[in-house]
């Protein structure tokens, strides 16, 4: 596996999957502009092999969010540039094309919680923790928060969270919607790897319908909402990948559903 550094991330690509990570464990992987313009640059320039992404952090923390000594004196207009700056590369995260799997450890605190919140699946090991520091330090979230947080865990717990600084930990973030899996410590990055070789598995055209079309369907008017379901179902059918997979299941080739409890 070859691994590309450029302080503050490092990619290593193994088998279709690439591995991002945040590389500043001095700094707890406090997101600074390099950091931003390095996310936007790599998932802006994935390799056509890669197949899903797993994002995860160096050190004892996934990310103490926006880097606080990069918050000059900024006026209103640098201000709202800056922050559609980070939305510019959290939407390169979210829209890249194929699955990405953030795994969490440690402090998920501030814009490190939003960028957990535009992976499409969080794995966090137990010890993991998630705030909004915001609140008290007399700012508001910027890197799309707003936006991403109430679809995991609704406008009530975020609000919360800003206003007293309230905190959770991993396992309770589990059943409130912060992550779908929860690891020992340690073993998050291997759990991380598993679920992207698994949606690896999927057909491209299932997982484009899964990023791309699901969350924009859920956000719709409902009639617009089924026609769209309608035209990514018949466009997802007619694929000869979806014709195979069909077949191999009819013809006892392919596995059945099972529940592992
Ligand atoms: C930082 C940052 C940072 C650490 N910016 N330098 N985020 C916060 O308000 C969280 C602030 N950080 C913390 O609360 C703690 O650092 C942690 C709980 C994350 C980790 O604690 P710990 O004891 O492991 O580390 P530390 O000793 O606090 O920090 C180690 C170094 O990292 C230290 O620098 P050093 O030069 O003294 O070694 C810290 O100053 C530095 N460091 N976090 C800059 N965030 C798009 S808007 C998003 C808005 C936000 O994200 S606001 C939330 C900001």
């Amino acid at each position: 596996m070859l691994e590309r550094r450029s302080e503050p991330l490092a990619v290593a690509i193994d088998d279709g999957i690439a591995l991002v990570r945040l590389a500043r464990p001095d700094k707890r992987n406090a997101l600074d502009s390099a950091s931003i313009a390095g996310l936007e640059r790599i998932f802006t320039e994935l390799p056509p092999a890669v197949r899903a992404v797993v994002l995860h952090g160096e050190g004892d923390h996934f990310s103490a969010g926006l880097d606080l000594s990069d918050l000059e004196e900024r006026d209103a207009a640098a201000g709202l540039a800056h922050s559609r700056l980070w939305h510019r590369a959290f939407e390169r995260i979210e829209h890249c094309g194929v699955p990405v799997i953030a795994v969490l450890h440690g402090a998920v605190v501030g814009g490190g919680l939003e960028l957990a919140a535009s992976a499409h699946l969080r794995v966090a090991e137990r010890g993991a923790f998630y705030a909004l520091p915001e609140g008290s330090r007399g700012i508001f979230v910027g890197g799309g928060g707003s936006v991403r947080l109430p679809r995991l865990i609704g406008v009530a717990r975020m609000m919360d969270m800003m206003l007293t600084g309230r905190t959770y930990g991993a396992e309770e973030g589990v059943s409130l919607g912060f992550s779908q899996y929860l690891a020992e410590p340690g073993a998050g990055l291997a759990k991380g790897v598993e679920l992207a070789r698994r949606v690896a598995e999927n057909a491209p055209l299932t997982n484009f319908a899964l990023i791309e079309a699901l969350p924009r369907i859920a956000d719709s008017d409902p009639a617009t909402g089924l026609l769209l379901e309608s035209l990514m179902s018949a466009v997802a059918q007619a694929a000869p990948e979806a014709k195979d997979r069909l077949r191999a299941f009819l013809d006892k080739r392919a596995g059945k559903v099972v529940h592992r409890g």
